[in-house]
Order: C-alpha cells, then sequence, then structure tokens
C-alpha cells in the first residue's frame, strides 16, 4: 500500500477510500480548558493509542441539531457502513471538526466552529451553505467527552453544541449517511428504547444531559403559527 496508508505502523487498506483520504485532514489540537496548542491529523487524533495516556490527545469538534421549523421533529442520520469510526449507528443532524485552516481556527463568537458545521452540513446532507450562514447556529454549550469505537479507534473532543432551525433541504451523501429521519420527541423516545437501533455515545449523552430540556424549550417557545426558533434559546 501507498506510504501515506503505512503511518504510524497501521495499514488502512481495509477501510473505503474516500474516508481514508478525510483521515488526512487537520484536526485542531485543544486542552481541557480548550486552549488550541496545535494541529494533527484526524487519523493521529482518533487512535485510542494517541488518546488514552499518556499521551491524552484531544481536539476541538461540533455536533449540529437541526430541527424543522414548521413543527420542532429533530433531523436524524444514520452514519454510512463506509465510516472508519462509530459505522452504521444512529446520531444527531451532523457532526464533525472545525479544521487548522483559516477561518476555522478563529475563535470569536464561536465562528470557526459555524463554518465547520456550515461546511459540513453541505457535504454529508447537501444542505446549501446560502441557508446556514455562521449566525443561523445557536450555541449552547461545550462538552468534554471521551468515547471508544471499537478498541483501534474513538473520540477525545471537546464538542460545541449548534441548534439550528433555519429551514431547508436535504439529501444525503452516501458515503458519509445511509438514512435520514425527521423525529419528535416520543418517537426518538421509542427509537432509543428499541434495542435494534445502535446510537452514537455523544449522541445518547447528550441526549440524555441536555436535548430533551432544550427541545422541551423550544416547543414552550413556538411562535402564534406553532413555528420554533433556535434564536429563542
Ligand atoms: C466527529 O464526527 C465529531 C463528533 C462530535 C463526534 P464524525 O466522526 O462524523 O466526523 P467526520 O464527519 O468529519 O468524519
Ligand atoms: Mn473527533
Amino acid at each position: 500500500p501507498p506510504a501515506e496508508v503505512r503511518t504510524e505502523g497501521l495499514s488502512l487498506e481495509e477501510y473505503d477510500e474516500e474516508q481514508v483520504r478525510l483521515m488526512e485532514e487537520r484536526c485542531i489540537l485543544v486542552n481541557p480548558d480548550d486552549v488550541a496548542y496545535g494541529e494533527a491529523s484526524k487519523k493521529t487524533c482518533h487512535l485510542m493509542s494517541n488518546i488514552n495516556a499518556p499521551k491524552d490527545l484531544l481536539h476541538r469538534a461540533f455536533s449540529v441539531f437541526l430541527f424543522r421549523p414548521s413543527d420542532g421533529a429533530l433531523l436524524l442520520q444514520r452514519r454510512a457502513d463506509e465510516k472508519i469510526t462509530f459505522p452504521g449507528m444512529w446520531t444527531n443532524t451532523c457532526c464533525s471538526h472545525p479544521l487548522s485552516i483559516k477561518g476555522e481556527v478563529e475563535e470569536e463568537n464561536q465562528i470557526g466552529v459555524r463554518r465547520a458545521a456550515s461546511r459540513k452540513l453541505e457535504h454529508e446532507l447537501g444542505v446549501p451553505t446560502s441557508s446556514t450562514p455562521p449566525d443561523s447556529f445557536t450555541y449552547l454549550t461545550r462538552i468534554h467527552y471521551l468515547a471508544p469505537s471499537d478498541g483501534l479507534w474513538g473520540e477525545h473532543e471537546i464538542d460545541y453544541i449548534l441548534f439550528s432551525t433555519t429551514p431547508t433541504e436535504h439529501t444525503g451523501n452516501p458515503n458519509e449517511v445511509s438514512d435520514t429521519r425527521y423525529v419528535t420527541k416520543p418517537e426518538l423516545q421509542a427509537m432509543f428504547e428499541d434495542e435494534s437501533n445502535s446510537f452514537t455515545p455523544w449522541f445518547k449523552l447528550i441526549a440524555r444531559d441536555f436535548l430533551f430540556g432544550w427541545w422541551d424549550q423550544l416547543l414552550a417557545r413556538r411562535n402564534e403559527k406553532g413555528e420554533v426558533d433556535a434564536k429563542s434559546l
């Protein structure tokens, strides 16, 4: 195999070619206070051998929750089987990383993370970036979590949680997403109770600790037409 897939003594030749290519993206390394101090490849950042002590590698990420404005249903995606980490699992609308590139390393008003969210909503779900300008996202909080995927791979992130109620259409990029579904709160509860579904660990964590409370507030603040607006949070 070519040299670039043999780095760190690990062959990626068994994996999807496009997903292997994306492993060369440059993520932003941060300390537990989210102070950026460098960059490393997506591959380096997601190997458990680098996440575990003593390396303790931690990087910056975001999780978008897109709600349909007309009724407040949440758009879920199922990760493609091609994904190297957490394949085939149901999760929130879109997750990824701000990259160590001009524009996405900027921190004021979470602008870099907002730009990355807009970029990836288009890449994964075909949402035009024109419908997701940076100020269309409501930043709620950031969480620090660690979750192994399969022993070799995992996540260790400071994850910025963004809500959006921007009106939009979507289509799944099949290399990223194998299914999408709008769910109401009770429909999501029922999905969680059905043991045949698998969910990403960060989605389960965010749902348990934050999502349902904020979703209640979103629905409680509907306007006279019954529409939800993430800016009301
Ligand atoms: C990484 O998501 C970000 C979080 C919050 C888990 P991902 O694995 O979907 O990233 P990407 O789409 O860049 O592969
Ligand atoms: Mn990550």
